[in-house]
Parts: C-alpha cells; structure tokens; sequence
C-alpha cells in the first residue's frame, strides 16, 4: 500500500506514477541492500537485479548513474571513455548529496537533481527487472524498455564479470 511508504519509496513511487509506469513499490520483510539479497528476496535471478551505481566525474565534479545488472561488475576504464574523462566511485555522502537517497537505496530515477543515465545492454536481455525504489527495503519490478524510456538512458556495453 502506498499510504505506508517511507519518504523516501513514495516519491519512488509517485515518479513511476507520473511517468507513466504501472509498477507497484513493494517493502520486503527482509533487507535488499545488495544485489544478492534483493535477489533471494523476491526470488530471481540475479541478473534481474538492476544495480543503480553512481560514479563522479572528477574533472566536473558531476554525478554519473550506471544501471547495471547484479551479475555485472562496472568496467570503469570503458565507462570512463564513455564519459570522456577520469570517473571515480562516488562515496556515501556524494550519493546521497546528489541522488537525494543512500548507497543501498538508490533508484533509477527521481534523484534529486536529473542526472546523465547510462544503461548495460545486458540487462535489455530480462523480460523483466526489479529495482530499488528509494530504501534498502523496497524494489519495484518494470520491463527494461519501460526503464530505458523512464531514464532517459543511454545504452552501453560498460558491464565486466
Ligand atoms: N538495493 C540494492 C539492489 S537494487 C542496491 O541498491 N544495490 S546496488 O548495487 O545498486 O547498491 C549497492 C552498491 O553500493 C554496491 O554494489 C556497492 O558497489 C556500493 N557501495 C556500498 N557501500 C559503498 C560505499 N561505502 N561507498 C561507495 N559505494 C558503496
């Protein structure tokens, strides 16, 4: 029920709403920190998981989102041709500073400021995926198509084993 969504899964949830998409945020009795446990939580594969992992242009100081799938790892050195420039991984305080969420919880859109989305093609390869929705406790599952359309995002082949 939306009416017992912390904050931070409501405006989640109101963004996908808006958007357009008819998913339902769900809070799990379990955590879904990381990409395993989100896995065991609803039961599926962990390639169904979508890792949102925010990186930081370092010459710009800007915050860069990567939709990843939880068997990928980020390769940096393509990611950082892709972005033209030395990326590093973004600590706690950068990412919740500018997705307005913590590590752990952070979704793939309704960030505080919009922020350059690139999407691994290997997750075009799911009927569907399951995302986190805004806490360390909640998912909400969508098509990759409607993610892409949702984000904004480009398409990359930035994903390593
Ligand atoms: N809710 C799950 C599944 S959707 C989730 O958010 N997974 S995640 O992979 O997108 O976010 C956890 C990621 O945060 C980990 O993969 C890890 O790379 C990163 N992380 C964990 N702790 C830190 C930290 N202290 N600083 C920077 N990144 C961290």
């Amino acid at each position: 029920m939306t009416a017992e969504l912390s904050g931070s899964a409501l405006r989640v949830s109101e963004e996908l709403r808006r958007l357009g998409v008819r998913s339902e945020v769900l809070t799990m009795p379990e955590s879904t920190r990381s990409a395993r446990e989100a896995a065991s939580a609803v039961r599926c594969d962990i390639a169904q998981i979508v890792k949102s992992l925010v990186f930081r242009s370092v010459d710009r100081d800007a915050a860069i989102l990567v939709l990843v799938s939880g068997a990928h790892r980020v390769d940096e050195v393509r990611l950082s041709g892709i972005v033209g420039g030395p990326i590093e991984r973004a600590g706690g305080k950068f990412v919740r500073e500018r997705t307005g969420y913590a590590i752990g919880g952070v979704p793939p859109l309704g960030h505080q400021e919009p922020l350059p989305t690139y999407l691994d093609e290997h997750l075009l390869a799911e009927r569907l995926v399951w995302a986190a929705a805004g806490t360390p406790r909640t998912l909400f599952c969508i098509s990759p198509e409607d993610l892409l359309r949702v984000t904004s995002a480009m398409v990359v082949a930035v994903a390593c084993q």
